[in-house]
């Protein structure tokens, strides 16, 4: 039985070996990389069932991607295979201080051939937290299609819905289309986690409280805007909190942060801790995750968060 469902597009990352343009590096190292994918591995690291929704290439990539699920022991019953097309490829640079480049190989990809029909037979028995992000409506119209039935069937379960828009304007056929898809996918969450600079494209508001008066507005209880090293301001119905982060003495690698952080704050609410907790939670663990060059390898198991989190309490 899953606490968690998640649906969205992994992708085989070919992670530059040393820095530069990716057209002038030959040696790449192969990850599994993908919003949705990070967040569930992150909560099944700390002990959480997980059951992911996708379809693969059956290549190679498709093969890895499955595998690696495997060896994570997220819920596999959902993914389908697909043998006319291929999985979804991200090529990512090699930073060692900040944000990398990424370039896509993922249009017509298996994934982008999702619909409604691959969430119907999904259970929702036990189920307490569904996680979504604004990457698998900006795939295709039937992923698009596909986001919106499972929020709707998360709703009529009663189930508590968990959006980071994640925008990724480069999918996206125009930045309009985009705002309004997104804002209209978060007024069904119970909880949205935009990154300060995601919230004033989404709601043309431009400080913390803007952003997050905009959701509440829509009937969106819980709205918390992730600001980096700074930490997080939690706002939940009436409270609002700023939440100090960790301080790093080095960024590697900014991708995976939000994806930690989400696995942080939903862990620490399946687990019932209190609210401003959950968002420390999720702080240390985004924080935890920037240290790191993979999408996916700075996530803790609960003894590297605990180990983490004594260095701060000394
Ligand atoms: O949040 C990080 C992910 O987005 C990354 O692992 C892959 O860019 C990616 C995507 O679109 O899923």
């Amino acid at each position: 039985m899953a606490d968690a469902i998640l649906m969205g597009e992994p992708m085989a990352l070919f992670h530059a070996d040393e820095e530069g343009a990716l057209e002038d590096v030959s040696r790449f190292t192969r990850s599994l990389a993908g919003a949705e994918v990070n967040v569930g591995i992150g909560l099944r690291r700390l002990g959480h069932e997980v059951t992911y929704i996708t379809k693969l290439g059956m290549d190679p990539f498709g093969k890895y991607i499955f595998r690696a699920l495997e060896r994570e022991g997220i819920g596999r019953e959902f993914i389908t295979f697909d043998k006319e097309r291929q999985s979804g490829l991200v090529m990512k640079s090699r930073v060692n201080s900040g944000d990398p480049v990424l370039e896509y190989y993922r249009k017509n990809s298996a994934a982008t051939y999702l619909t409604p029909a691959d969430v119907e037979h999904v259970d929702f028995n036990g189920v307490r937290v569904v996680h979504m992000t604004g990457i698998l409506p900006a795939i295709s119209e039937s992923a698009c299609a596909a986001a919106y039935r499972l929020v709707q069937k998360a709703k009529l379960e009663g189930v508590y819905i968990s959006f980071d828009p994640n925008l990724r304007p480069q999918l996206w056929h125009s930045q309009n289309v985009m705002v309004r898809t997104l804002n209209d996918l978060a007024s069904h969450a119970n909880m949205v986690l935009p990154g300060l600079e995601e919230g004033r494209i989404l709601t043309g508001r431009s400080d913390p409280d803007g952003i997050a008066d905009f959701y509440q507005e829509m009937g969106v209880r819980t709205v918390i805007i992730k600001m980096g090293g700074q930490g997080a301001y939690a706002c939940k119905g009436e409270e609002r909190h700023m939440v100090p982060g960790y301080p790093l003495e080095r960024v590697v690698d900014t991708v995976g942060a939000g994806d930690g952080f989400a696995a942080g704050v939903l862990s620490g609410r399946l687990e019932g801790l209190h609210f401003i907790d959950s968002v420390r939670r999720g702080n240390a663990i985004g924080a935890m995750q920037v240290t790191v060059a993979g999408d996916n390898e700075g996530l803790p198991t609960r003894e590297r968060l605990d180990a983490f989190l004594a260095r701060f309490r000394r």
